[in-house]
């Protein structure tokens, strides 16, 4: 054990000092110093005081022997009275140590704090524990509310895999023992997760947390109230436009007016309207555009489905047994005429057909679906890539299952382009349901799944398992910032049992249920942007390009955007890896690192620890391949994903989230009114009044940035480390997303290519580092933190 000096105490403490002052305060305090003591590698803490502070830094000076510069320790943690805590809190100077390098009376601290935030895995855990540690989505249904409410446990299971979440010992349910109980909604912003990940700042606590409940608890009774009084249908698109333009006048009280103000950011002309979305700013109607509607697949706020088109018609790769012939009924006759003169060979051979392919991963689930009030289709679309580089559709597919039974296959439905007419109706309608089954993946699997779910086990291994001494614990911290704490929200409010997400997106009660279904095929890494692109065909390799892949559509914003942030991040973390593991060797030797990465695989993403793909952790690339998939997930790919959502979906028209009733068949009255008024038909077909004013309300709150937010290549302190090279390479990051920046905006106003503004005049900016606070359509954030 290490030498601990004498305690001393803090001059001037104020005995009020409360804890949710925004504002920073120093202390004095003086240490004797002992003559064998060294340099302080740590210090304990004490608060014997009757509530918490939030402890930032400590800075040791003229520590003898160490004159030359002061010690730093940064700390960011709330610190509990001490009969809170088992034993006393520790902090580490800002110095990175690999385990074998710990400073020998070091190594016992460094160890057992380890185990302090591991926990011993049982009762329900406090406000002000600090433990990490696993468990299965089992909180999302309430049994004992009846059967309706109850929903299937998800992780664990062949069945129902998933990644796990942050556990939280709640007791169970008295109707089913495997289902943790819920947490009332007026009490829902006290879920439990490790103090540290609790937001700290007031801004985001305020507008999200707080947001998201006042939506439910407040907003929803009264825009229900509304609905029921205007009648649930939107009539036409100028009905659709009064949201944002008019406005309509809600309920005036203090606490509702409160609300509108501080969470939604209402003028106070006592009527409530929505921002208007960027896809609608330039032209109310561009959205209805072929163009724009192939344009969105590359360049929206889904753009990572599409892929090429390798084989005609497409196969379906169910299991035959037991789905029967799932292939697609398109057939060359659809679309021989808009394929510019080119036979299916050339057009295959020349890498010029693309797919937006939603048949496989909806079909097995939508017998389900349908038995709710959604009316879906799988979808298929087809897409040609014409000369000047933007997509062409050629045909839409439909399919049902088979009335017979699953193993008569699929029943499907093609519909080929038309502009006028009924038929032009029909098309834009097929449009939509492509349109719904899109917005729903989007946001299950694109967004849900695959950020939000897939990093929090990464973020409970790394705090159970690396040190916050561990350089890679140093590396990765701050793109975990608030992500247990906004999923712990979602689990309270969005993704549970009668959630927000199951009120307004298609798959109702089984949205996460086919979430589980698609976690069947993750793999974390083809998570990596070339290997996700080289698997959607939408690259080749190609040995003397930048990062090994080729992209066989030139003009694909998101991937030509983020290839170099991913480039960028790939080459900030060889830097970083590169400075404290000379060798493999050092990889293999690393003890820490070593039980990071097993419980990683076999507890965090527990269901799926027999994969062939999990890198070995075996080498310095295993480490810089895994570490640059996990801050590309947690910072990128999720800002693609997330802060899209309401300049595209903000309009609902462009981006339905349900349908209710199937294509209008001839002879039908829907059809005859197809005829008359299509918007109309357009209009109850997808998403209703009250169910669009949810859902815009929600993506309003989850697109904007908080004032403090952090973006990559920022940090809030220089003094996260004290390793000078790691801080140079850290500032090369930065001017290299410099670059990256003005290469979009070059892009962006360079007509040749056709995919980044198209005719709705609203440009490609997701993956443009920087941003403002707001709804601003741009920024990467440091981490998935809403
Ligand atoms: C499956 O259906 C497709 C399209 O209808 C057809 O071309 C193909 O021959 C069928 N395959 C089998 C194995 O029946
Ligand atoms: C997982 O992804 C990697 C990288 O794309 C790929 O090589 C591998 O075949 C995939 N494994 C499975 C089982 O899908
Ligand atoms: C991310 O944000 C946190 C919290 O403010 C901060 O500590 C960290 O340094 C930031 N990291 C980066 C890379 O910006
Ligand atoms: C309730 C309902 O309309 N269910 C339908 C869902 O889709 C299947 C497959 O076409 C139909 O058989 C169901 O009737
Ligand atoms: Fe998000």
């Amino acid at each position: 054990m290490g030498k601990v000096g004498k305690g001393a105490e803090l001059k001037n403490w104020i005995t009020t000092i409360t804890s949710l002052k925004p504002e920073d305060s120093a202390y004095e305090v003086t240490f004797d110093w002992e003559e064998d003591i060294g340099i302080p590698g740590a210090f304990l803490i004490k608060n014997n005081h009757h509530s918490e502070f939030f402890l930032k830094t400590l800075t040791l000076e003229d520590v003898p022997g160490h004159e030359h510069a002061p010690i730093h320790f940064v700390c960011n943690s709330w610190v509990y009275p001490s009969d809170k805590y088992k034993s006393d809190r520790i902090f580490f100077a800002n110095q990175a140590y690999l385990p074998s390098q710990t400073p020998l009376p070091l190594v016992p601290y460094r160890e057992e704090e380890l185990l302090v935030l591991q926990g011993d895995g049982t009762g329900e855990l406090q406000e002000w524990d600090r433990v990490y540690d696993y468990a299965y989505y089992n909180d999302l249904g309430d049994p004992d509310s009846g059967e309706d409410s109850a929903r299937p446990v998800l992780g664990g299971s062949s069945q129902y895999p998933y990644p796990r979440r942050g556990r939280t010992g709640r007791p169970p349910t008295s109707t089913d023992p495997n289902t943790e109980s819920r947490i009332p909604l007026l009490m829902s912003l006290n879920i439990y997760v490790p103090r540290d990940e609790r937001f700290g700042h007031l801004k985001l606590s305020d507008f999200l947390g707080y947001g998201l409940k006042s939506i439910m608890q407040f907003l929803l009774p009264e825009l229900t109230d509304l609905c029921a009084s205007l009648s649930n249908e939107f009539t036409s698109f100028e009905d659709v436009l009064q949201i944002y333009e008019g406005g309509f006048k809600l309920p005036e009280g203090p606490l509702l007016q409160n609300i509108y103000r501080n969470v939604f950011h209402r003028d106070d002309d006592g009527f409530f309207k929505y921002p208007m979305p960027d896809i609608i700013k330039g032209s109310k109607t561009a959205w209805r555009t072929d163009e724009e509607f192939a344009r969105e697949m590359v360049a929206g706020m889904n753009p990572v489905i599409i892929s090429r088109l390798q084989e005609f018609p497409p196969k379906s790769n169910l299991d035959t047994q037991l789905y029967g012939n799932q292939s697609s009924k398109i057939t060359w006759d659809h679309i021989k005429n808009r394929l510019d003169e080119l036979t299916l060979e050339e057009a295959l051979e020349t890498n010029r057909l693309f797919i937006l392919n939603h048949h496989d991963s909806l079909m097995p689930y939508l017998r389900r679906i349908n038995s709710t009030t959604t009316k879906m289709y799988a979808t298929r679309t087809l897409l040609f890539l014409k000369k000047d580089g933007s997509l062409r559709p050629l045909a839409i597919e439909l399919s049902l299952p088979h009335p017979d039974g699953d193993k008569h296959g699929a029943v499907s439905q093609v519909y080929t382009p038309a502009q006028d007419g009924v038929e032009g109706s029909i098309w834009q309608l097929a449009k939509a349901y492509v349109g719904v089954s899109d917005s729903g993946v989007h946001q299950l699997i694109s967004h849900w799944l695959n950020t939000h779910a897939a990093i929090e086990p990464v973020v409970i291994a790394t705090n159970r398992q690396l040190s916050v001494m561990h350089p890679i614990h140093k590396l990765l911290h701050p793109h975990f910032r608030d992500t247990m704490n906004i999923n712990a929200f979602a689990r309270q409010i969005l993704i549970n049992a009668g959630g927000i997400l199951e009120a307004t997106v298609f798959p109702a009660r089984y949205a996460m249920e086919l979430s589980s279904f698609i976690y069947k095929d993750w793999n974390f890494t083809e998570q990596a942007l070339p290997a996700e692109l080289r698997k959607r065909g939408m690259a080749v390799e190609d040995p003397n390009s930048p990062h090994g892949i080729r992209l066989v559509m030139e003009d694909y914003p998101y991937a030509v955007d983020g290839l170099q942030i991913w480039s960028a991040i790939n080459t900030w973390v060889d830097d970083y890896c590169n400075l404290y593991y000379p060798s493999d060797e050092a990889v293999k030797g690393d003890t820490e690192l070593q039980s990071w990465w097993k419980e990683l695989r076999e507890e965090g993403h527990g269901d799926k620890k027999d994969a062939p793909w999990w890198p070995k952790m075996q080498t310095r690339k295993d480490l810089i391949d895994s570490c640059t998939i996990i801050i590309w997930i947690a910072s990128a790919l999720h800002a693609a994903l997330n802060f899209g959502q309401y300049p595209y979906a903000g309009y609902m028209p462009n981006r339905p989230t349900v349908s209710r009733q199937f294509m209008p068949e001839p002879g039908s009255e829907d059809y005859e009114l197809l005829k008359t008024d299509p918007d109309r038909v357009f209009l109850k077909t997808i998403t209703a009044r009250l169910q669009t004013l949810l859902g815009i309300s929600i993506i309003e709150l989850l697109s904007r940035h908080s004032s403090d937010e952090i973006y990559l290549g920022q940090r809030d302190t220089p003094l996260w480390t004290k390793d000078e090279e790691a801080l140079a390479a850290f500032e090369r990051f930065g001017k290299e997303l410099g670059g990256v920046e003005r290469k979009i905006m070059e892009m962006n106003s360079d007509e040749k290519w056709k995919n980044r503004v198209g005719p709705t005049k609203l440009p490609y900016t997701l993956m443009y580092p920087m941003s403002g606070e707001g709804l601003t359509g741009r920024g990467i954030p440091n981490s998935t933190s809403i």
